[in-house]
């Protein structure tokens, strides 16, 4: 018998067909104009042989070798989930009771699923916060330093992250658009939460054909699509910065900058004006200066600046700019052009980052109250920032700065993960697996034996949201999805709400954790609590019966006339509609910026070279500048295993492009296997050219699970193309203390040996001490 299951995930809504109690294929959801094929990998996921059929925990581990043990190579030993239970709870309590609740490290960064319920994050969370607290992550790998920073310029991070000038005002009153890193459509596949309709290539096509004139600054045209006609202008990895410091000097030159704008809702102006002009450092910044750092030529830099000033115009970036060294200094100096311009808050210009960077950014909408679990309090307070991860373990009781605070570094004993994988997201993979030594205990619930599973202590299988009843939810979209359970559990899976009722009940809270409900009664509680929001501001929603037969709730669109754009109360009146900042301006200098003291993050957008790019020493044994960017084929880490990301690999691994000139040069074809390496690491990667990459410039989509030649030996070359054991793992800046993955030199060469299996899509050793 064939059954269809409405259901959706961060890639997508779908139906799922099930067949004999297997998910057999998806069907697009009929709404959604532009499903993409990411959903096409739920079946092999699902069903995967990677999949963990049960509880197991770390040979090493039970025999007792704990801190100090390197993990990753160890064989594991399958146990019942009532001892795995008792295991995870009674090392909670000694460790709490020992060393302190904050030495139980809960952060567990990661996208989870887009079920909001059983969003394991949230779940983990609400257990450890009852449970009497742990040390937790704040902000995201996506744009943590945008995060840090953007409070103190624009005093929001909306115009990051939330609702932004809308591409219907862009479209009506823009002519131009300046893309900082392009508006790639790939990561427009993915939303968080989940979208009913995928809506960036309907924007995008939009725009084109109303004939907004796209400008595309990157080292790679393919980051947008060939129709938008755009003017591709390849800039160096790292320096867009100089290229904007040299745009505001020529609007200076020319005596084109908005003063209004600049007296009347900045501050600061004369001190960035002073680094500008260079009166304040004898370097004036002009697109001369600019030229050999970025490598656009000065008339370029001249021409482009004019044109901005002639014209309605909406600056953006994508978000990968910002995971950068000192990323914080590009998203200041664009927020300060568009000021130095005058075009925040006019209608249809300004600025606003990450219009490529995910699904439904940019897409117009109406509010409505967003459907998620109710966050838990973390009694203990304590956080690290979110990429702060392997410094915490090297360093506990250490400290450092973060965003003019000094904080501590807690002496970790627990590592907990669920819904992350931080041999996924984390830099420098093989410090980190070093690092990780310090722990005692290392819990992680997944789905499949990832890299996380492998070099984890306690390892309790989470059902797939196929395997279980949600809602999905996403604030950039206007439709709540019903997510039908399809399947039984696979093996012994249980959904991660329910593995934790049941350690909170050996540590005497189940109730205080389940509220004294099932995954049922949740859903109708969580709906109808949405359902009151909603009628509070005016939003009519159907009953969770019908809704849940349906399958899907759709808002109304906002119609002509509607269009929105970021700020313009402020525009027009900064006086009655101040931001948010400690003067309600735009800061262009920011005085509590500069009060920190730092000299990696100072008072004004300035121009740091980075440790990392193609103008420094080490580009001589090092010569590629390598992006680590968002996978086309998967969202991260998750579907890897699936047939989308298979088919897309060369031998098995992961493909790295290169210019066809850098290729020549080392004697390499297209689908060569390469080594690509550097001092932290090596991995394989197979090799694609492109002529539309520039010259110096080598691009590697991350997500491919991490299988080390050697499981458990660190610096070991990952034979499946992982491009984290390659990134530096150092803060942005003390400021923001971000990811700077991008900053990342490598050389790479022909791999002439016999090629290495990737086995990390199978279980790894297991030995069944029962027998
Ligand atoms: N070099 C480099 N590194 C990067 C980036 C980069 O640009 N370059 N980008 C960074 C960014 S922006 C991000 S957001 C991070 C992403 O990092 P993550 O969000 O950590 O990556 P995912 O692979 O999505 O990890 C989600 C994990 O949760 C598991 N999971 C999914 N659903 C469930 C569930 O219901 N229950 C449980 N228990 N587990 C579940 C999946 O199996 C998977 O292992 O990566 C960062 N890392
Ligand atoms: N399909 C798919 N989509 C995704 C994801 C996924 O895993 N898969 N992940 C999602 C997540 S968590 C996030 S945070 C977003 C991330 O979204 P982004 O951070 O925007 O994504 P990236 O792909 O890293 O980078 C986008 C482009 O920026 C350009 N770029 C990189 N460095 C520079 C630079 O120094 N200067 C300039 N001018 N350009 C540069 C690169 O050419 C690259 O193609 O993507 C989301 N979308
Ligand atoms: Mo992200």
């Amino acid at each position: 018998m064939t059954e269809i299951k409405p259901h959706a995930a961060h890639w997508g809504s779908f139906e799922a067909v099930v067949r004999d109690g297997r998910v057999v294929g998806v069907q697009p959801f009929d709404r959604d104009p532009f499903p993409g094929s990411l959903i096409e990998a739920m079946p092999d996921i699902v069903h995967a042989p990677s999949r963990v059929d049960r509880p197991y925990v770390r040979k090493g581990w039970l025999e007792g070798r704990r801190r100090g043990a390197l993990r990753g190579g160890d064989a594991f030993v399958p146990v019942s989930w009532d001892r795995a239970v008792r295991l995870v709870a009674e090392e909670t309590r000694r460790v709490r009771a020992e060393h302190g609740p904050t030495s139980i490290f809960g952060g567990s960064y990661g996208w989870s699923s887009a079920g909001r319920f059983h969003h394991a994050r949230s779940q983990l969370q609400r257990f450890l916060g009852l449970g009497g607290g742990y040390t937790g992550q704040i902000n995201a790998y996506s744009y943590a330093a945008a995060q840090a920073l953007l409070p103190h310029v624009l005093g929001t991070n909306e115009v990051l992250l939330g609702r932004t000038t809308d591409w219907a005002a862009i479209i009506r009153y823009s002519k131009v658009m300046l893309c900082l890193g392009g508006l790639p459509l790939r990561n427009g596949l993915v939303t968080s939460g989940a979208s009913g309709a995928h809506a960036n290539e309907m924007n995008l096509r939009a725009a084109a054909a109303a004939g907004l004139r796209f400008v595309q600054v990157s080292p790679n045209r393919a980051d947008v699509p060939d129709w938008c006609n755009a003017e591709w202008i390849p800039i160096r990895p790292g320096t867009d910065t100089a290229l904007l410091l040299a745009m505001a000097q020529a609007i200076v030159a020319a005596g084109r900058e908005d003063r209004d704008f600049l007296a009347t809702r900045c501050t600061g102006w004369d001190r960035l004006r002073a680094y500008v002009t260079g009166e304040s450092d004898g370097i004036a910044k002009t697109p001369e200066w600019a030229e050999p750092i970025t490598t656009i030529p000065a008339a370029t830099i001249r021409r482009l600046a004019t044109e901005l000033a002639d014209q309605p115009a909406m600056l953006t970036a994508t978000w990968s700019l910002q995971r950068a060294d000192y990323g914080e200094q590009p998203y200041w100096m664009l927020a300060a052009l568009a000021a130095i311009l005058g075009k925040i808050g006019r209608p249809g210009e300004g600025v606003a980052y990450g219009y490529g960077s995910v699904g439904g950014m940019g897409h117009p909408r109406r509010e409505i109250p967003s459907f998620s679990m109710p966050g838990t309090r973390n009694p203990t307070g304590a956080f690290i920032p979110v990429a702060r991860v392997t410094d915490m373990l090297e360093k506990p009781g250490e400290t450092y700065d973060f965003n003019g605070r000094e904080q501590r570094y807690p002496d970790t004993r627990i590592i907990w993960w669920a819904g992350g994988n931080p041999f996924h997201h984390h830099q420098d993979l093989n410090r980190m697996l070093r690092a990780w030594a310090n722990a005692e205990t290392i819990i992680a619930q997944d789905q499949h034996w990832n890299a996380l599973a492998r070099h984890a202590d306690i390892v309790l299988p989470a059902t797939t949201t196929l395997e279980r009843n949600d809602i999905a939810s996403s604030g950039r979209d206007r439709f709540l999805r019903a997510m039908h359970k399809a399947i039984d559990p696979v093996g012994q899976a249980r959904n991660d709400h329910d593995m934790l009722a049941d350690i909170a009940e050996e540590l005497g809270f189940r109730d205080r954790f389940t509220e004294q409900r099932n995954e049922e009664a949740w859903l109708r509680h969580l709906f109808e609590q949405w359902r009151q929001n909603c009628a509070r501001t005016g939003v009519d929603t159907p009953d969770f019966d019908s809704f849940w037969a349906k399958g899907y709730w759709e808002a109304d669109a906002p119609a002509r006339g509607e269009e929105y754009t970021q700020f313009a109360d402020f525009a027009a009146d900064p006086e009655e509609h101040p931001l948010d900042t400690a003067t309600g301006k735009v800061e262009l200098f920011s005085p509590t910026i500069a009060s920190f003291g730092y000299d990696d993050a100072p008072g004004h957008p300035v121009w740091i070279e980075p440790r990392e790019w193609l103008g420094a020493k080490q580009a001589e044994r090092f010569p590629l500048h390598l992006l680590s960017y968002q996978p086309a084929t998967r969202l991260h880490g998750q579907l890897d295993p699936g047939r989308v990301a298979a088919t897309n690999k060369i031998a098995g691994r992961e493909p790295i492009t290169l210019n066809p000139d850098d290729a020549a040069e080392r004697g390499l074809n297209p689908g060569d296997i390469v080594r690509v390496f550097n001092d932290r690491g090596a991995c394989l990667g197979g090799l694609r050219t492109d002529p539309g990459l520039m010259r110096g410039v080598a691009m590697m989509a991350t997500g491919a699970w991490f299988d080390p030649l050697e499981p458990g030996v660190p610096g070991s070359l990952c034979v499946h193309g992982n491009p984290n054991v390659l990134t530096p793992d150092i803060g942005t800046s003390r400021l923001g203390q971000g990811p700077s993955a991008q900053s990342c030199l490598v050389q790479v060469e022909k791999w002439t040996e016999a090629l290495p299996p990737v086995r990390v899509h199978l279980p790894p050793r297991i030995e069944d001490t029962a027998a």
